[in-house]
């Protein structure tokens, strides 16, 4: 069986993007590779969640257009206060899938400026190569596989998808659910430690399949802490389970 590489052979590799080597940092002096998705829906609950599950996570993933009272000074200014307490990053799940112009006003203008205050974003390569060239702000990290049922993500699609997320550099990773050339980080979601699907086409494994099977990096948890009963016990069973599983995959 190939090897994985460490994070610390990771951060020592060449040409390494700033947000790559934060996030790897990040993960080895927290001893975690957990992300979590704070899919909620107001500004207090975004924060407060935040506070909690903060001091195990390395970055927390938003959808920032679900939050219903969002506003710039409200929701942004006290997440990013919130994020260098407990030293981790911010990912905005924004998932661009436009022509390069288009994407470039939408990471720029509007109510969120997510070029302000994104550490690291998920974005479509559907739009090419050229397509990516305007995020310069942050880390992207390209959507090349779905964890959704019936998802169009092919192998064909995936293989080239790849070589453009291998290619730019403004690219640092991917999210998928197969393993990915070792210059990418892997970022896989569908993780949860309960269930095996969500009735809406989401399909769940464990940290353990995925550390040991796709040699993932990073593990990308949303309903399985945030609706818990305990959303910072939860988030601190994951971080354990993650990194007793990427410990694991090192062999
Ligand atoms: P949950 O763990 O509650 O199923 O949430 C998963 C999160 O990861 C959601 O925010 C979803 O948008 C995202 N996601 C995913 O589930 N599968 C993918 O292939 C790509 C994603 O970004």
């Amino acid at each position: 069986e190939k090897k994985r590489k460490s994070y610390q052979q990771k951060i020592d590799s060449n040409n390494l993007h700033s947000k790559a080597k934060k996030l790897l940092e990040v993960a080895l002096e927290k001893k975690s590779n957990l992300i979590a998705s704070a899919d909620v829906l107001t500004t207090k609950e975004l924060h407060d969640l935040a506070e909690k599950v903060g001091p195990n996570i390395v970055a927390l993933k938003t959808h920032i257009d679900i939050i219903t009272d969002f506003d710039y000074d409200k929701t942004i200014i006290p997440l990013i206060d919130i994020a260098a307490k407990h030293n981790f990053l911010l990912m905005e799940d924004r998932k661009f899938a436009d022509i390069g112009n288009t994407q470039e006003l939408q990471y720029s203008y509007g109510i969120y400026k997510i070029s302000n205050w994104a550490d690291l974003i998920t974005s479509q390569v559907i739009g090419g190569f050229q397509s990516l060239d305007f995020f310069h702000n942050s880390g992207v990290i390209a959507i090349l596989g779905m964890s959704s049922a019936g998802t169009l993500t092919d192998k064909n699609y995936r293989d080239e998808a790849t070589k453009i997320a291998q290619s730019h550099p403004n690219v640092i990773g991917g999210v998928a659910q197969n393993e990915l050339p070792e210059e990418l980080l892997l970022f896989t979601p569908g993780i949860n430690l309960d269930t095996k699907g969500d009735g809406k086409g989401q399909q769940y494994n464990t940290p353990e399949h995925v550390f040991r099977n796709l040699h993932t990096d990073f593990i990308i948890v949303g309903r399985g802490i945030y609706k818990a009963e305990n959303p910072e016990q939860a988030s601190l069973s994951y971080k354990i389970a993650g990194w007793d599983a990427y410990e694991a995959s090192l062999g």
